[in-house]
């Protein structure tokens, strides 16, 4: 496995918290040293480390769930907030078929370029293309021979001409001709070259503006840990990066360090080298790795059962107050819920800062078995249409629950943000706006509601 070691030291930290009868507060803490820990060693940055683990510390404390629930939230915390640093899977490269398809690889000498255009083209012929490989090395001796070599392994057409001295010449030859015997993708080396090198940075540059490769891929050393950041940034700089390959993430204990390093650059890392043959190659995927890292096999469903727990929104409900027709009791059930969830602060993010409805702040708690009293002394009609609540009710109302009539124009009024309020949160759902630990409403929920719905 990749990241061994990483690996084994997040496996062993979830399954002491598995093993708890109860995860409580020093549970978490131990947790959270626990990974930092794990972090740290596999070369993560420091910084990166401790806003992670904060944010799982923070939503594992101030969420409350049944304690039966705990533990496998907490696990869902430390999967996603692993994800959400390894970035999400890119799209695939557009590739236009019975068109001629460029991929261009660049990179810092040694950074296994030469290798990675053999697994690249490897990874495009299994999938029915017909591949080609260039070699525009003019530097390296032997790199002709190299990439010659490894495409032979793997039954590949290599395009080059090692008596060229000019590399942007013998791009553009070489490639036409490629394409020109009929090759669907050409995937281009580049020479290997040194950040600080100008003439070279240009001249890799050049190659890029006389190719128009659909895609350029950056290879970057795995073993450099969080040095990967600069050097991505170096590179982005001269040449427009689509996405990152990994090399040599087997046996670095490192790996964690370059992952994060270049998913925090905003490029995606579209795949990962493992080991020195054509064939250690793998396309990556944050989630299928991070549930690899984390030993867990079934996340997928780890992660449903618990959002399933989170939110729960009655449809019936959600008709009526998109209808106007909200009643108090929804107000109540809905907030009860809401806070049943604890997931607050990501609900007021969503919907962003000011209009955060009052009955959604700290006293709510308090508020609703205020509340509770107050509907249990009003009418049906009343609960169902608050706009009739007017004096004389409202004296009734303090008079039967023994209320303050300031408590009534309280709810009143929040019932009117909060109207206001789930409405746009519904509509943020619906757009399919959820976030990790908390997910979204199931798609499935919106289809209840009808085709008169509208949001
Ligand atoms: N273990 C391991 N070794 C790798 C991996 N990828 C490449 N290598 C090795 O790294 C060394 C350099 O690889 P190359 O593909 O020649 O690197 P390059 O970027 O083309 O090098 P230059 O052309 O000199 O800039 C070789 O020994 C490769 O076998 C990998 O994923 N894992
Ligand atoms: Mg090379």
């Amino acid at each position: 496995m990749v990241l061994e070691k990483l690996g084994r030291s997040l496996d062993q930290a979830l399954r002491k918290i598995r093993r708890l009868p109860l995860v409580d507060k020093n549970a978490i803490n131990d947790l959270i040293t626990d990974l930092q820990r794990s972090l740290l060693s596999a070369d993560v940055k420091v910084e990166l480390v401790f806003e992670m683990t904060e944010n799982i510390k923070k939503e594992a404390m101030d969420t409350h769930l049944t304690k039966a629930k705990r533990k496998e939230f907490v696990i869902t915390l430390v999967h996603n907030e692993l994800i959400k640093t390894l970035g999400g899977k890119p799209a695939p490269i557009r590739i236009k078929p019975g068109k001629s398809n460029v991929i261009l690889l660049v990179g810092i000498q040694g950074s296994g370029k030469t290798t990675s255009v053999a697994k690249l083209s490897r990874f495009y012929k299994n999938k029915g293309y017909k591949v080609a490989a260039v070699t525009t090395d003019t530097y390296r001796p032997g790199a002709y021979e190299q990439l010659v070599q490894l495409t032979d392994q793997i039954g590949v057409k290599c395009y080059g001409n090692p008596n060229e001295k000019n590399a942007i010449k013998l791009a553009v030859r070489e490639t036409k001709k490629a394409i020109n015997e009929g090759h669907d993708i050409i995937i281009v080396d580049t020479a290997g070259r040194h950040k600080e090198e100008k003439e070279l940075m240009k001249e890799m540059s050049q190659i890029e503006q006389s190719l128009k490769p659909n895609e350029v891929i950056l290879v970057i050393d795995g073993t450099l840990g969080q040095q990967a950041y600069s050097q991505a940034e170096e590179f982005a700089k001269t040449t427009k990066i689509g996405s990152i390959i990994v090399t040599k993430l087997d046996g670095t204990a490192k790996g964690g360090g370059a992952l994060s390093a270049c998913s925090a650059t905003n490029q995606p890392i579209r795949f990962i080298g493992v080991g020195e043959k054509i064939d250690d190659f793998e396309e990556f995927d944050s989630t299928s790795f991070v549930g690899t890292l984390l030993g867990i096999p079934d996340l997928e469903s780890l992660v449903k059962r618990v959002q399933e727990a989170e939110v729960e929104i009655d449809p019936e409900m959600a008709k009526r107050m998109m209808r106007g027709k909200f009643t108090l009791d929804d107000l109540y059930y809905q907030l009860k819920s809401i806070k049943k969830v604890g997931k607050m602060k990501q609900i007021l993010a969503m919907v962003g800062g000011g209009n955060i409805p009052d009955a959604l702040k700290d006293d709510a708690e308090r508020n609703l078995e205020r509340w509770e009293v107050l509907l249990n002394s009003m009418t049906a009609e009343e609960k169902e249409n608050p706009k009739i609540i007017k004096k004389t009710r409202k004296r009734r109302i303090a008079i039967g629950s023994g209320t303050d009539y300031s408590v009534i124009n309280r709810m009143l009024d929040q019932y009117n943000q909060m109207k206001k309020f789930m409405k746009r949160f519904l509509q943020l759902q619906k757009k399919g706006k959820g976030f990790p630990g908390m997910g979204k409403i199931d798609p499935s929920f919106f289809s209840k509601l009808g085709k008169d719905f509208k949001f």
